[in-house]
């Protein structure tokens, strides 16, 4: 790594809470806050596709910059995707709208595996991108970058696009595993290499996005992806805030923090208390970040309070129990397209401002 300077956050609530010291309010962000909800956003989108959008520098950053200039959110994440790195590597890739991704060619056999290309230099778009949101970011905005994991890129490649049950890739995995890891072993480093780009950059956080482990045993993810996952954490250790996340993985949080991460993200099936404990007796205390059901955010605003109460309360127990270290406010999963802006910059107002009665951090690190 060159020896790039860092921006130096000090007054990054987002920051402060995922090293595990005390925040001066509770951050918040939101998985998918840019995009389809903003009607800037569908403004700006027009006529051009989503991949497009990934590769200009100014739209990239206008994009990720929209929902923080709305909601005053505590972070940014850069707008990007997950297959971006595999479009960048040359993989014919598209994205679908109202689909998602979409490979012209699926990946099934062994041969389809060898041609796979790797990325092996850097999306000078997406760091110049960065460079944008850098300078447009106050120094209590943090930019979160994020990286898709190999086994949520390799259903996308082995299924051809949006899968219901994942069930090609499960088989390759079962039926061929000398194949399976092999595909795993060509992702890894097209992965590893874009959050390269992104480190470089100055990104000051980063989130591995697993979105499908969910649909695994834990016996499977051990096996079959943990390992893979591990290596793109751990080839940023020390640099900057890992957050490891994925949907209705409650299951799979023990297994899922072993993959080495400061903050587990954790979806909105599982109280964040319960979650801590699982977190807690597979590694240690982490920041948890989490959990609000995203439907939540159009049920109105008594229901809207009650839930940010109760997830900031169970979050408090949490730490209180020394399960945990902190919390980051975030969904349970993304923002749905449907949801109304008014609504989200309403939730983010009464998670800065709900209080539980509690509670700062312990001070032992
Ligand atoms: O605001 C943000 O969160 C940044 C934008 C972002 C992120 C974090 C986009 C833009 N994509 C992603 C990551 C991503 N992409 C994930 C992981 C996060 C998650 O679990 O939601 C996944 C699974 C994808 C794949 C993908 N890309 C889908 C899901 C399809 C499926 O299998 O169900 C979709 C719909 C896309 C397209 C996409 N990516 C992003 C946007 C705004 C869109 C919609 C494009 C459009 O406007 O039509």
């Amino acid at each position: 790594m060159g020896a790039m300077t860092r921006r130096n956050l000090n007054n990054s609530p987002f920051l402060a809470a995922a090293h595990g010291r005390t925040p001066s309010r509770t951050p918040v962000w939101f998985m998918r806050q840019a995009g389809r909800s903003l009607p800037e956003y569908r403004e700006l989108r027009e006529g051009t596709s989503m991949l497009d959008a990934c590769f200009k520098p100014d739209m990239l950053a206008e994009i990720t910059m929209q929902p923080v200039r709305r909601h005053d959110v505590d972070a940014a994440i850069l707008f990007s995707d997950i297959v971006i790195p595999l479009k960048a590597a040359g993989i014919d890739v598209e994205i679908v709208p109202g689909r998602g991704p979409v490979m012209a060619h699926a990946v099934r056999t062994p041969q389809d595996v060898r041609n796979l290309p790797v990325l092996d230099d850097d999306i000078a778009e997406v760091a110049e991108g960065i460079g944008i949101i850098l300078d447009e970011l106050t120094d209590s905005q943090a930019l979160i970058g994020f990286v898709g994991a190999p086994f949520t890129l390799a259903s996308y490649l082995v299924e051809g696009g949006p899968s219901k049950n994942h069930e090609r890739t499960k088989s390759l995995m079962h039926s061929d595993p000398d194949t399976w890891h092999l595909l795993m072993e060509k992702i890894t480093p097209t992965v590893t290499r874009f959050l390269q780009t992104q480190i470089s950059a100055g990104i000051d956080a980063m989130q591995l996005f697993d979105s499908w482990a969910g649909y695994l045993t834990e016996r499977d993810y051990r096996e079959f992806v943990l390992p893979y996952s591990q290596r793109i954490l751990e080839s940023v250790d020390g640099e900057i805030p890992r957050i490891h996340f994925g949907v209705g993985t409650g299951e799979l949080l023990g297994a899922m923090s072993q993959a080495g991460s400061e903050v587990m993200g954790v979806d909105w099936r599982v109280p964040m208390d319960s979650a801590a404990e699982r977190i807690h007796n597979a590694v240690g205390p982490r920041v948890l970040q989490g959990n609000l059901d995203p439907a939540i955010l159009s049920s109105g605003e008594q229901a809207m309070t009650r839930e940010i109460t109760r997830i900031k309360g169970e979050a408090a127990d949490a730490i209180a129990a020394g399960h945990a270290t902190g919390h980051i406010f975030n969904l349970g999963h993304g923002v749905l397209p449907n949801t109304a802006p008014e609504d989200i910059t309403k939730a983010v107002e009464l998670i800065h401002s709900v209080d539980t009665g509690a509670v700062a951090a312990p001070e032992k690190r």
